[in-house]
Order: structure tokens, then C-alpha cells, then sequence
């Protein structure tokens, strides 16, 4: 409709030289999934592999957009360039929360050194959007140094993230209650580090407590047995538990407390941060990491290209057509999917 695209090149050309236009059309493209997008991304790919990905994750209301905004603040003091991706459920009523991140994330408007891209994730409760890995990329073919990604951390959307970013952060907040008992064990394998943010609020301690028991059950100082059907709390000696995390190799996950409204523990999250960084980069798990990233990426191009193809290569009513043959019993659906499965090209 007299529309006139930029070309792809062009796109490409300007997110490498730092276009900020371009840049923002070619998330744009990107998450639209249109047809010149995997080629784009593949011109892109060769530049990539310079930013260290951060992932934030928790409940909503934990204060991840302002916590984002003010660590984003951070790195921009250290001297570093920071991407933004954050990614929101749609709320049918408010037309979701990216109003909301638009206006937390207001403070960082105008500082050419950071890029700020809200991304719904289109029906799904929370977790990340399907291109949220092809926006990553784009960043970091632009050359941002840091590229913050926060998603709503809802069950399997936990164990995304951890594979999308080199450093997973788990944002809790005070007053929780009974939420933080009930963090499923999944949480403490993805988290490098436990962030309790809202440190200025009632109930820190607890929320503290909790975290930190948390944390020595999987360390090994405490063991939890079950003793006439009754859960218990037993420590081992301190010797024995020490002989068992000796390994010096491994990263050790602390509960950080931040206040991201008043700026407190900020400065102290980014070091740690570069912490993990570093550790990862010395010991070589970056390496795990990153084969981690490109695997699950990889999966997912395939998979959605795979999708499309069956898609495409049904006949308009094939599939009622075969729902109702099965319904009648006249195939199954174990040799029906053979069968469509054949027509795929
Ligand atoms: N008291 C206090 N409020 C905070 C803090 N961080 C964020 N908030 C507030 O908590 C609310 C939710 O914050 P938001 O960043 O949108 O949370 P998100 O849903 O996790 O992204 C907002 O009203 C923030 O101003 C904090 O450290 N202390
Ligand atoms: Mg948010």
C-alpha cells in the first residue's frame, strides 16, 4: 500500500553502523517474521557473540522493569552500552504491561548508548516471545555490550530464559509470604544470582531466611529427610558439608537485597554480575553456555520451520478432514500423522 521497504542490506548495514532507525526497523522486521528476516539475521549472525546476555525473571509486581532501568543506569555510569528486551504477557484489558515498562523505562529515553525494545508475547502467559532469541541477536550484531532481557517468570518461562542468557537473574520481593516457601526447586537451578528486590519493604527477613535455607539444601549443609512422614531440617557437619562443596570451581549463588526505586544494592548487583561474567569466561562454562544458546535456538528455527511447512503443505480442510476420519475410527491418529507427514516438503 505504497509502502516502500527498506531493503534488507540497507537494514543491515545501518544496524552494523549504528543506526538507531534501522535498528529499530529491523527488530521490527524480525519480530514480525517477515519473509527477509532469516536472511537478515544470517548477514547479522557473523557479528554477533560480544554482548553478555543478562536474563531478569520473576513474578510480576517483584519491580524487574525498575530494577532493569536502574541497572541498565548502571552500566551506562560504567561506561558500557546496554540493550533492553522486555518481554510482557498481553493483558486483554490494559492492552498489557507494555504501557506500563514504557513509562518505568522513561529514565532511560535519549542516551544513545541504550536501546529499549517492549516485546508482548501474544496470548502466552508470560515467558518469551518466539523471536525474542532473533532480537538478542540483532542487538548484538549491533554492539551493545549488555543486553538485558526480562520476562515474567512463569513456570517453564524460567528454564527459557536461563537457556536465552549467560547470567539468569531470580527477583524476589518482600511480603511475598507463602509464595517464596512454594518456589519450586526448578528456580535455584537457573538462578546464578537471587536478587531480593524491594529490600525497603516489611517482611525482608523472611524472605531472606527463605532464600538462604533454600540456598544451603542445595549446597549441602542442610539435608531435608523425611522422618515418620514429617519433612525435616537436619545439618550435616560442617566438615562433611565442606568436603562436599569443596569444588572452588563452582559458582556460588548469594541473595543480593537491591531497593531499584531508590537505587541501594544496584552498584553491588553489577559487580556480581561481572562476577559471574568473569567466572564463566575463566572456567570455561561459557562455552557450555553458549552450545546451550545456539542448541536451543537451533531447535526452535527448526521446529517453527517445520510447523510452517506442515502448515503449508496441508490441503485448506485437510485437517478436519482427518479429524473426522478418526473420530469415525476409519485411521488412527499415529498413522494419519505418518501420512501428513509424508506431504511435507
Ligand atoms: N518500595 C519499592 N517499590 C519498588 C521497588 N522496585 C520497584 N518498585 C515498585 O513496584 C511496582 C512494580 O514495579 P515493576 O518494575 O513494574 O515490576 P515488574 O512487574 O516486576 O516489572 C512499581 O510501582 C515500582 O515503582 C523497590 O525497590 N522498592
Ligand atoms: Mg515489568
Amino acid at each position: 500500500m505504497g509502502v516502500i521497504l527498506t531493503p534488507a542490506d540497507t537494514l543491515v548495514q545501518g544496524v552494523l553502523g549504528g543506526n538507531r532507525l534501522h535498528l529499530a526497523r529491523t527488530i521490527s522486521r524480525v519480530e514480525n517474521q517477515e519473509q527477509d528476516a532469516h536472511a537478515i539475521l544470517a548477514s547479522l549472525y557473523p557479528h554477533t557473540g560480544h554482548a553478555h546476555i543478562i536474563g531478569v525473571t520473576g513474578a510480576p509486581g517483584t519491580g524487574k522493569s525498575t530494577l532493569v532501568t536502574t541497572l541498565a543506569q548502571s552500566y551506562r555510569q560504567a561506561g558500557l552500552t546496554v540493550g533492553v528486551v522486555a518481554i510482557d504477557p498481553t493483558s486483554p484489558f490494559t492492552g498489557g504491561a507494555l504501557l506500563g515498562d514504557r513509562v518505568r523505562m522513561r529514565a532511560l529515553a535519549g542516551d544513545p548508548g541504550v536501546f529499549v525494545r517492549s516485546m508482548a508475547t501474544r496470548g502466552s502467559l508470560g515467558g518469551l516471545s518466539k523471536t525474542t532469541g532473533d532480537v538478542v541477536t540483532v542487538l548484538d550484531a549491533a554492539g551493545f555490550d549488555r543486553i538485558i532481557v526480562e520476562t515474567v517468570g512463569v513456570g517453564q518461562a524460567e528454564v527459557e530464559i536461563a537457556s536465552t542468557a549467560h547470567t539468569t537473574l531470580v527477583v524476589e520481593a518482600p511480603g511475598l509470604g507463602d509464595e517464596v516457601q512454594a518456589i519450586k526447586a526448578g528456580i535455584l537451578e537457573i538462578a546464578d544470582i537471587l536478587v531480593i528486590n524491594k529490600a525497603d519493604r516489611p517482611g525482608l527477613d523472611r524472605t531472606l531466611r527463605a532464600l538462604e535455607m533454600m540456598l544451603e539444601i542445595e549446597r549441602g549443609s542442610v539435608r531435608m529427610i523425611r522422618h515418620h512422614g514429617q519433612l525435616m531440617r537436619v545439618e550435616m557437619p560442617a566438615a562433611l558439608a565442606d568436603s562436599l562443596s569443596e569444588d572452588e570451581n563452582r559458582w556460588q549463588v548469594v541473595v543480593m537485597k537491591t531497593v531499584a526505586t531508590g537505587g541501594s544494592g544496584i552498584f553491588e548487583l553489577r559487580e556480581r554480575i561481572e562476577a559471574h561474567r568473569t567466572w564463566l569466561l575463566d572456567s570455561g562454562e561459557i562455552v557450555v553456555r553458549e552450545q546451550l544458546r545456539i542448541a536451543n535456538t537451533l531447535e526452535n528455527i527448526v521446529r517453527a520451520e517445520l510447523n510452517r511447512r506442515i502448515l503449508a503443505s496441508m490441503p485448506a480442510a485437510g485437517m478436519d478432514g482427518v479429524v473426522e476420519a478418526i473420530r469415525r475410527r476409519e485411521t488412527n491418529p499415529y498413522t494419519a500423522a505418518e501420512g501428513l507427514l509424508r506431504h511435507v516438503k
